[in-house]
Order: structure tokens, then C-alpha cells, then sequence
């Protein structure tokens, strides 16, 4: 299998709050068709890509709150996504929300997770966000509440990489990308693509002065992330008005030199096609060659709490 391949960021637009899952698995199977079309071997969704991002909100009951999580992955509704893949022989990343049996309430329910589902629909590689931004009790005084630590449980699961796509995969949700740690971690590993979905308001209304920023912040992590270890980066948004939320787009890919080498334009769902080439990673390995340069004995800061 060739490392040189075509693979595409599906940002997805807003996703209203009694969007059906149906809906949602129908309008990410007409990108996988684009994507079929554009000879696509690999799809990146975005992250929790089949709800609203209901995070936004303090929610009090704890049916709705179940209702935002899957119970199992392929699930009933989610298999025709599975089936769609795999009959156009496309892989995907997929973000989305992990309930872990026998918790109960509105809170600390499960996982933000994500998944790497191979060409063959099956699943090589599960990851659970590290970095959960936000307040962990709901503070009713904010402007706009991002309440991950309350839903969510911590990652338990590092940060995998994969062997798959005839390559070294490792995936990443979101608020992780703006941790240079994360980065190395899977760069440690030899990662050559690293995909991500996420959630960004575009606008911080308790933070407004970051606001003409946001753009900035959201690439600019990723670009030093992709040249500091040689990788390619796949982002894929929600993007749009989602329930009075403005989401940032900006999907894009990012190669290994650390340009924006694809970028999406529009507020909706949107297929962002980019040819790339696992081997373009070596330069960048060798430039930086971990095993001659890097200096773990004068990093122990890194690795104690603060
Ligand atoms: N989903 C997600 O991680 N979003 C965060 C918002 C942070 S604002 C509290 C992000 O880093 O974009």
C-alpha cells in the first residue's frame, strides 16, 4: 500500500441540539461519498461529531445528558456510518461521546473520545482526551460556560499511535492541540500523521481580547506541532452558528514543514481533500533527530506537578 495517498478533513456545520443521529450519520455518509469521489483513502470528522456540543450548556437532566453518549461504538445508529466506509473503502477518525457503564447523574459520564477506523472498517486505535478545557462546576456568572471536566472523565489512555494507513497514526481532540506536550508524545512515537477534531467558539466572550486571535491560536500550535516532529496534521471543525455558538472552522492540513497546505473555507459541511505523502516526514525527523539532540535528563520539570 502506497504511503502517498488522499485524505480529507469532513468539517462538518452546526448541529442542532434535536439533530437526530440519523440526520447526522446521513449527512456524514454524502461527505464520505464526496470523499469517494475525490479518491480519498482517509476521512477526519470532527470532534464529538455526532451532537450538538452541548458542553456549552449546564444541563440538569440527566436523560438529555445520557442522550449525547454512546453506549457502544459501532452502535445501531453509527453502524450505517461503519458500513458506508467500509463499502467505499475509505477509513475515518472519528470523534464522539463514551458513556462508561454504571454511571449515573448528569455528570462525569464517560469519555471525550475519538477512534481510527482502517480502510477495512475495523477499529486499530481508541483515544480519550487528556486535556478537558473549561470550568469543572458549572459557573452560572460566565458569558459562555465550556463545562468538559464536568461531563468528562480524564483520558486514561496516553496518547496512542497506530500502525495503520501503511504509516504511524495518532489522533488528538481539540484544546489538546494547544499542548506542546501532546504533540511530543505521539512525535516520541514516531507519529508521521496526527488527525484532530474539534470545538471552537470563535468568539471568547469572557475573553474577548483573544478574540481577533482566535484564528492564530488555533493554527499556529499546530504548524510549530507539525515541524517541531515532523508529522502531518488533518483538523477537522465544526464549524458554523450551532445554537447561538458562532464554531470556528478553519479545517485544514498541515504538512510536515509546518505550512497550512489546505484550508477550508466555508461555515458548513465542507470536504477538504489533500494528497500526502508519509515519506515528506523524514526531512523533518532527521532535521531534528530525537535520539542525537534531544536532552530528556534537562526536562525532568516537565513530567512533576506544579
Ligand atoms: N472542545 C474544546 O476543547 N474546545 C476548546 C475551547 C476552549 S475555551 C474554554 C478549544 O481549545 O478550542
Amino acid at each position: 500500500m502506497s504511503r502517498s495517498f488522499t485524505i480529507a478533513a469532513a468539517q462538518l456545520g452546526p448541529i442542532a441540539r434535536d439533530e437526530p443521529r440519523r440526520a447526522v450519520v446521513a449527512r456524514m455518509i454524502a461527505l464520505l461519498d464526496r470523499a469517494a469521489a475525490a479518491d480519498c483513502r482517509f476521512v477526519v470528522f470532527p470532534e464529538m461529531a455526532l451532537t450538538t456540543f452541548f458542553p456549552r450548556w449546564h444541563l440538569t437532566d440527566p436523560a438529555e445528558v445520557f442522550s449525547y453518549f454512546e453506549e457502544s461504538m459501532p452502535g445501531p445508529e453509527t453502524q450505517p456510518l461503519f458500513e458506508a466506509a467500509r463499502a467505499r473503502g475509505i477509513g475515518f477518525y472519528l470523534g464522539y461521546c463514551e458513556a462508561v457503564a454504571g454511571r449515573t447523574g448528569a455528570d462525569h459520564l464517560g469519555f471525550n473520545s475519538s477512534i481510527l477506523v482502517d480502510p477495512d472498517g475495523r477499529i486499530v486505535s481508541r483515544y480519550r482526551k487528556v486535556h478537558l478545557p473549561g470550568n469543572a462546576v458549572p459557573d452560572d456568572t460566565l458569558k459562555l460556560q465550556h463545562l468538559e471536566p464536568w461531563y468528562f472523565i480524564d483520558g486514561d489512555l496516553g496518547f496512542p499511535v497506530a500502525d495503520t494507513l501503511s504509516g504511524r497514526v495518532g489522533m488528538l481532540l481539540c484544546n489538546d492541540r494547544r499542548w506542546p506536550e501532546a504533540w511530543r508524545m505521539l512525535g516520541l512515537q514516531g507519529a508521521e500523521l496526527v488527525c484532530l477534531g474539534y470545538n471552537s467558539p470563535s468568539q471568547l466572550p469572557d475573553n474577548p481580547r483573544q478574540n481577533p486571535l482566535r484564528k492564530m491560536h488555533h493554527l499556529m500550535p499546530m504548524q510549530a506541532a507539525a515541524y517541531q516532529n515532523g508529522l502531518w496534521i488533518v483538523a477537522a471543525a465544526k464549524a458554523g452558528m450551532e445554537e447561538g455558538c458562532h464554531m470556528m472552522g478553519h479545517s485544514c492540513v498541515i504538512a510536515p514543514s509546518g505550512e497550512v497546505v489546505a484550508l477550508s473555507s466555508g461555515d458548513g459541511d465542507e470536504l477538504l481533500p489533500y494528497r500526502i505523502d508519509l515519506d515528506a516526514t523524514a526531512e523533518y525527523k532527521r532535521f531534528f533527530d530525537f535520539a542525537t539532540y534531544r536532552r530528556p535528563n534537562a526536562y525532568g520539570l516537565l513530567t512533576e506537578p506544579h
